[in-house]
């Protein structure tokens, strides 16, 4: 069975765990004591390098990198079209890219490290956060105004990578209400069969 090695308040992780339901794949979570610095031992650096969670295990196959996972698991379990939640036709794939790109870039650098400060007291940049976080959701918004979904004329891992952190922004103190056409895409997400939500995630 799949090992999904995770922090439960991870929004890196909510983005396998979500995936991986509405899949309908089972899988054993295992959670890493981060107080411990379980993520740091030995045995979790010979899975995972960086000492990050989260990580998935399918037989021979280790992961890490959420988004890495995402792809992995929408080409080795996605339906009967094996290319609908990671397409093959290359301007679509790389719309796909584009937003797995910026989930790894300015989520993190911005709703997610405005999480991190605000819920948990980490230091950072905080105007860099707030001006990355407020550029992106805008762009998101306009996006999302014009296109139902983000990457194609359906859902793909591209929306899957960018909701966690998204609809965990308000523990950043972000108020997503000025941005309508992203509180929509959130309840169209949140109204999927199989979905899954995690603590500090509003219902829209
Ligand atoms: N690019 C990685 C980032 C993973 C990441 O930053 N994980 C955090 C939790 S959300 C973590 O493990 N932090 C502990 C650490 O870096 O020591 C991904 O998308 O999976």
């Amino acid at each position: 069975m799949i090992k999904l090695y995770e922090f439960a308040a991870s929004g890196n992780c909510h983005k396998v765990r979500l995936l991986l339901s509405l899949l309908d794949i089972p899988y054993e979570s295992i959670m890493v004591n981060g107080a411990t610095r379980e993520h740091k031992s030995a045995d979790y650096l010979a899975m995972n390098p960086l000492g990050q969670v989260p990580v998935l295990v399918d037989g021979d196959v280790v992961l890490r990198d959420s988004q890495a996972i995402l792809a992995y698991l929408a080409r080795q379990y996605g339906e009967e079209q094996a290319d609908f939640w990671l397409p093959n036709e290359p301007a679509a794939l790389a719309q796909v890219v584009v937003w797995l790109a910026t989930a790894a870039n300015e989520v993190t650098r911005g709703p997610n490290a405005l999480r991190l400060h605000h819920k948990w007291g980490r230091a950072i940049n905080l105007v860099e956060a707030e001006t990355i976080t407020e550029q992106l959701l805008t762009v998101l918004n306009q996006h999302l105004a014009a296109s139902t979904w983000l990457a194609a004329a359906h859902i793909t891992i591209a929306d899957i990578a960018l909701y966690p952190y998204i609809a965990l922004a308000s523990e950043g103190k972000v108020d997503l209400h000025r941005f309508p056409a992203i509180v929509a895409w959130m309840k169209q997400i949140q109204s999927l069969h199989g979905y899954v939500s995690m603590a500090g995630i509003d219902t829209y």
